[in-house]
């Protein structure tokens, strides 16, 4: 197809409760959806950048600026364009993975749409429905958090994420345990909040037989997190440090982690996400679909991932209601702690236009 346009939509839609990490406490979800529109159908892709560059270098106005400027330009001149050309047409680029996830999302919706294929088979996917775990946030107090827990387990999700940071791990995770019993899926994730000299500390999560930590050391430290790993018995998993298919082979081989959380916006989308699984599967590590508070959009396009083979943990694939009171699309519910992998042309969903119009602040039309 030809790229005949691309909108910009930044919307905004509050969280049904305060969502606090160790970078910080979010309240409202504002993101950047684009659409693309191609000689013969369109599609739509979600930005998973946040409005400020905290969980990683990227944030929403940056990533408004790259595709603007850089991005949609340089689309626009390619005479027959599919997702698999996109990354190419990129790559001289640097960095912006999840401006150039969002976009080549688009591009494939579109281009799925086209053939009437969906992006669960395009991808390999293996199952119909996906497990669903929950990522807790840092609460105010433990009784809090037992409460937050015991009603996402009523819910039904069948993995359990704690968020931590310093100041707030052994406690809560003895206390979950204590409460909920041994059988619990349960997991953390300090989101960068420790350094290697933690190791002794951490090491106290030990006796809780948690499936992993997330993160637990700054990005760029790699050899740390190889180094914490043989100090710890909790199996060690990277989020924010695997950005590419190579970064995940290196370190697996430096044995900075034994397991892998997969986000396609961090990767720079679903393609390079599906690498990232081979490579995985090519190792024997597990993988698992990350999550950042996406819309029905975006979750949809997780959940086809989630559904391939290695894909063998829960998600951070949680209903459309622990975000958000009304979704923009069809809402993602659970069904025995699960929620199903849609079926239909691109990524299965679209966005419902009453729904959409009142979460936009914003629509900007670019010329290609
Ligand atoms: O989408 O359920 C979700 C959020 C899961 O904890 C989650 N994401 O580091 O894994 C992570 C965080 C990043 C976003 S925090 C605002
Ligand atoms: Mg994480």
């Amino acid at each position: 197809m030809k790229l005949t346009g691309v909108e910009l939509h930044r919307i905004e839609m509050p969280l049904v409760a305060p969502f606090r990490t160790s970078f910080g406490t979010q309240t409202t979800r504002t993101s950047l959806l684009v659409r693309a529109v191609g000689t013969d159908s369109e599609g739509w892709g979600e930005c998973v950048a946040m409005a400020d560059p905290l969980y990683s270098s990227e944030y929403v106005d940056g990533a408004a600026d790259v595709l603007r400027r850089f991005f949609v330009p340089a689309l626009a001149a390619v005479e027959r364009l599919d997702a698999a050309a996109v990354g190419p047409a990129l790559v001289r680029f640097h960095g912006h993975r999840m401006a150039k996830a969002a976009l080549e999302t688009a591009v494939l919706d579109a281009e799925l749409r086209a053939g009437n294929r969906s992006l669960s088979r395009e991808l390999g996917a293996v199952h119909d429905r996906v497990p669903a775990g929950v990522s807790v946030g840092i609460m105010a107090s433990v009784p809090q958090l037992l409460e937050a827990v015991g009603n996402y387990l009523d819910e039904g999700y069948l993995r359990i994420k704690l968020k931590i940071e310093p100041g707030w791990d052994i406690e809560p995770v003895t206390a979950v345990r204590e409460r909920f019993g041994d059988d619990v899926l349960l997991q953390v994730d300090a989101n960068t909040a420790y350094t290697v000299a933690d190791a002794r500390h951490l090491a106290r999560l030990d006796p809780f037989d948690l499936l992993l930590i997330e993160q637990p050391l700054d990005e760029e430290d790699v050899l740390g997190h190889a180094e914490l790993a043989r100090q710890i018995r909790t199996p060690v998993c990277l989020d924010e440090s695997i950005t590419s298919a190579r970064a995940a082979a290196a370190a697996i081989r430096l044995g900075a982690c034994s397991i892998i959380n997969v986000k396609p916006g961090r990767v720079g989308g679903y393609l390079e996400a599906r690498r990232i699984h081979d490579v995985c599967v090519a190792h024997g590590v597990p993988v698992w679909c990350g999550g950042m508070l996406e819309t029905g959009l975006g979750r949809a396009a997780n959940v086809a991932l989630a559904a391939l083979p290695g894909f063998t943990l829960p998600g951070d694939t949680s209903a459309s209601s622990r975000y958000y009171q009304t979704d923009i699309t069809a809402p993602f519910t659970l069904i025995d702690g699960h929620l199903q992998v849609p079926t239909g042309p691109g990524i299965g969903v679209e966005p419902l236009q009453a729904e959409l119009d009142a979460v936009t602040t914003s629509v900007e039309r670019l010329a290609v």
